[in-house]
């Protein structure tokens, strides 16, 4: 396989989290589940909203839920941040109605733990696509399920995955979809296994996939080992050395202020 960046591929998904698929009325997405992405190439609201992403059925041999990004809410957060685009290493969870209220703050010049990501609620910031000649509803299926990123708006048909741009699923008897994203992406995007709810597939690995299902989440945030070291380093390349400089320079200022402030006593 290619390196993704070779493959002009600007988004991955990088985990998704199986809940009881109750799906809450007007959503279109089960509430207790969710959707992690992750930039990889600097991408516009405009570019993201103009791209569709969902789900498969449980056999993974038809799509099945398709969403795409509110851009009024995408704009409004790079408004707040100062940018045009969001950077390489951003993660943007698009989640159940149960799962919290979306997070909108984002400001990768920080250096706070929610600095690189954002949370978006279905129904909200990320809502069901108008066109509704696919028209499920994103839940996650115990059995199996792909969770993919199409630039189409929206695929042709339910077994279209030609303008796919990343894809990640589990199943232990792959169906038409989650082969085609095999063939598209490399095997190690099919995880083989079946997930009972409250399990994850997770990416463990960087650009090139490596997928565990865990009991432990991590909604919003790096995934761990290989992928957070990772994303730490894309994160550090995405901001540019003078700002860099300036928070690491503010970081040493500002301990140097609390420990003025502060002082050790000790006995
Ligand atoms: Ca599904
Ligand atoms: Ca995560």
């Amino acid at each position: 396989m290619l390196p993704i960046r070779l493959l002009g591929v600007s988004v991955m998904i990088n985990e998704y989290g199986n809940g009881n698929g109750t799906v809450a009325p007007g959503t279109k997405m089960s509430r207790n589940e969710f959707i992690e992405f992750v930039i990889v190439e600097k991408t516009s609201a405009a570019v993201l909203s103009a791209m569709t992403f969902g789900d498969s059925n449980d056999a993974t041999s038809m799509l099945q839920g398709v969403f795409s990004f509110d851009q009024a809410t995408l704009d409004s957060v790079l408004s707040s941040a100062s940018l045009t685009e969001f950077l390489p290493g951003t993660i943007i969870v698009v989640k159940g109605s149960s799962l919290g209220a979306q997070e909108l703050g984002y400001n990768p010049f920080e250096d706070t733990a929610d600095a690189w990501k954002i949370e978006l609620v279905a129904g909200q910031g990320a809502k069901d696509h108008s066109e509704t000649r696919i028209n499920g509803n994103i839940t996650i299926g115990n059995a199996g399920d792909v969770v993919w990123i199409s630039s189409s708006n929206p695929p042709s048909r339910n077994t279209d995955t030609s303008d796919f741009v990343h894809a990640i699923g589990h199943d232990n008897n792959p169906g038409l979809i989650a082969n085609n994203v095999a063939a598209a992406f490399g095997a190690e995007n099919i995880l083989r296994t079946t997930a009972t709810s409250g399990v994850s597939i997770a990416n463990m690995g960087g650009t090139t996939v490596s997928l565990v299902a865990t009991s432990t989440s991590t909604m919003g945030t790096t995934n761990g080992g290989a992928n957070s070291t990772w994303l730490d380093a894309v994160r550090a390349a995405a901001i540019p050395e003078p700002q860099r400089a300036l928070l690491v320079g503010a970081g040493i200022l500002f301990g140097i202020f609390r420990r003025s402030r502060h002082p050790v006593v000790t006995s």
